[in-house]
């Protein structure tokens, strides 16, 4: 297998390999960390149970100095700073589940700190020289001073190499000078280092600006607009922010100057995951309200616990939160392997915020007439949750990028062979590459064997669907070609089919896992949530193959195309 493809368990299943070595055994934490974060989140319980008041910072829009004092007293802004320069020094995996906990207690919370150390400090982290960490990573770790990540402008959202902030060099070449605005920077009012994101090459007509990464602290120039009101995480600071002929020393540059988009991307594939981890601790705390209500409530004397309806929706709710647990934790080893997690994290944001979507709603439909007053928690719950199908990449710009980025290698891969088909002497290294990869699957489906055999149902399913998803792949390329870049319909099917196999991998990693340790009767809750997960996935897999070959694409494009000419929905009964 070439090598290249063994470092993203997603990017290799793409072409059709399923590399179980990335995901079998399902990572375990080792036992004195295990104990470590136990004792953690022990303190972090506490702390939330007597200090934070979710309805007053709802209310306020703002979360009290003392609470921030307090999370700061208890680590919570450094959590994978190293030891040496004042943090805790949590693995990924470690760093997740403590976000989990803040995220299940309280979003703003959840956001005022993932803000900080999930993508405004972490470019630090993953590009900082040794001289960057010393001078800022001591006060981050703290709390005393406080970061944010400014990337988005009103030009570029989705779009973020569209970006127009830029940066000149001076003229003694010991500083840039940095002018521009981003806008809906969370911990904008009152962030002091910010990881800004500026053009550092003219703006050329249809070329991609040079864009670079800076660490810019507050002070001169640097200016915030008043807090933006907001549906949700109403007690984060979300602001402008404005520079004005800043100054910033040239040691400042994280990485290399004109490598910031990379920049930019490392650390949202690392947010994209804290998020997730957020959104599965959001999700067991609404999943415990379910089941508290529906037990406790009573219609045509019974408790609405009883009724299938019910019971149908808390299995749902169950069997993909497992799934997404499984998913998140699983690509946080592959972040602490070093392996290429960059769709596996997009995945897992997709897959959290909607699976968070999906359970907030039912379970405000549980709660009924309750769920709909500003007197329980439910509305605010849901309010706090919708933004995470928009913020650290839209959903819809996720799918694309997931589809993308995952049919990227077998793309290089096809047109390598016809290159390879030309020239045959000088292309024979990449057409016995190819051809190892076309003999393996002429041999048959590859397989997940080290899926435990009470799985082996789960396991045909993944594997029968991986090999679809790969045929489908070298189809569209075969058939489109580049074109493929605007065919967004297909894009959604392939990206819709990624994300669902990868679920059932984590399932079947995890459960495996789970049996061989405790048996068949221990692992009983995770075999019934493993197949539960693998119908509702299999049911979406069928319908997304079977919507290639017959499809009403162009005909909803028409009707999309003219809706925009009529400019309204277009009839009137009257
Ligand atoms: S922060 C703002 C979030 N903004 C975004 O996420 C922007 C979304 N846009 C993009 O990601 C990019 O622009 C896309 C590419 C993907 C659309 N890893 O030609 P390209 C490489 C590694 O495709 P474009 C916020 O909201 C690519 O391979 N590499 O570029 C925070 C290529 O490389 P090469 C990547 O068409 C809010 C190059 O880049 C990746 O311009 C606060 C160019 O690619 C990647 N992922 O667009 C959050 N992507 O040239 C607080 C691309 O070598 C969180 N590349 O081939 C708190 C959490 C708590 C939650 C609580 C819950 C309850």
């Amino acid at each position: 297998m070439p090598a290249t493809l063994e470092q993203s368990f997603m990017k290799a299943l793409f072409h059709g390999v399923i590399a179980e070595d990335m995901i079998f055994p399902f990572p375990e934490t080792p036992k004195e960390e295990r104990e470590n974060v136990g004792v953690m989140l022990d303190t972090v319980r506490r702390f939330f149970n007597t200090n934070v008041d979710s309805k007053k910072i709802d209310q306020e829009h703002r979360i009290d100095e003392s609470v921030l004092t307090g999370l700061k007293e208890l680590g919570l802004f450094g959590l994978q700073i190293p030891q040496e320069h004042g943090g805790v020094g949590l693995s990924t995996h470690s760093y997740l589940r403590v976000m989990q906990e803040v995220a299940g207690r309280d979003t703003s919370v959840a956001v005022t700190l993932g803000a900080h150390q999930s993508i405004g400090l972490k470019a630090l982290l993953l590009f900082g020289t040794a001289d960057q960490k010393k001078r800022y990573l001591p006060a981050l770790a703290t709390g005393e001073k406080v970061a944010a990540f400014a990337l988005t402008e009103p030009g570029a959202g989705s779009d973020a190499a569209g970006i127009k902030t830029h940066a000149e060099l001076s003229p003694d070449g010991q500083s840039f000078i940095l002018n521009g605005s981003k806008i809906w920077i969370t911990n904008g009012g009152f962030a002091d280092i910010f990881t800004v994101f500026a053009r550092t090459s003219p703006a050329e007509e249809g070329k991609k600006p040079k864009i670079t990464a800076f660490f810019v602290e507050r002070g001169k120039g640097v200016t915030s607009g008043p807090s933006e009101h907001k549906l949700g995480i109403r007690g984060t600071s979300t602001t402008e922010i404005f520079f004005e002929d800043v100054v910033v020393p040239r040691e400042n540059v994280i990485g290399e100057v004109g490598k910031g988009f990379k920049v930019a991307m490392e650390v949202l594939n690392n947010g994209r995951l804290g998020l997730a981890a957020g959104c599965v601790g959001l999700s067991q705390t609404l999943v415990k309200m379910a089941i508290e209500r529906v037990q406790e409530r009573r219609a045509f004397g019974r408790s609405i616990g009883d009724y299938g309806m019910i019971k149908d929706k808390i299995a749902g709710m169950l069997a993909s939160l497992y799934a997404l647990e499984s998913m998140t934790y699983l690509t946080a080893s592959m972040v602490d392997t070093k392996a290429d997690y960059s769709i596996e994290s997009a995945i897992c944001k997709v897959m959290g915020s909607e699976t968070l979507w999906s359970i907030v709603n039912e379970t405000l439909q549980i709660a009924a007439g309750i769920g709909y007053m500003q007197d329980y928690p439910y509305e605010r719950m849901l309010r706090d949750a919708r933004i995470n199908l928009i913020f650290e990449g839209t959903n819809e710009i996720l799918r694309a990028f997931i589809a993308l980025s995952g049919m990227a290698g077998p793309g290089k891969a096809l047109v390598e062979v016809a290159r390879a088909m030309r020239e045959p002497i000088k292309g024979f290294g990449l057409l016995s590459d190819f051809a190892v990869r076309k003999a393996r699957s002429m041999l048959g489906r590859e397989r997940a064997t080290r899926a435990h055999p009470l799985l082996s149902r789960e396991a045909v399913i993944f594997e029968e669907y991986a090999g679809e998803l790969a045929s489908q792949t070298e189809a569209l390329l075969r058939k489109h070609g580049r074109d493929i870049a605007e065919m967004q319909f297909a894009q959604r099917r392939i990206a819709d089919e990624a994300i669902d196999l990868f679920g059932i991998a984590a399932c079947l990693a995890r459960t495996s896992r789970a049996i061989e340790k405790r048996g068949e009767e221990g692992a009983r809750r995770e075999i019934d949530l493993t197949t539960v997960f693998t119908a509702m996935a299999h049911k979406r897999l069928r319908q997304n193959a079977s919507d290639y070959q017959k499809n009403d694409d162009e005909l909803r494009k028409a009707v999309a195309v003219r809706a925009y000419q009529d400019g309204a929905y277009p009839f009137d009964l009257l």
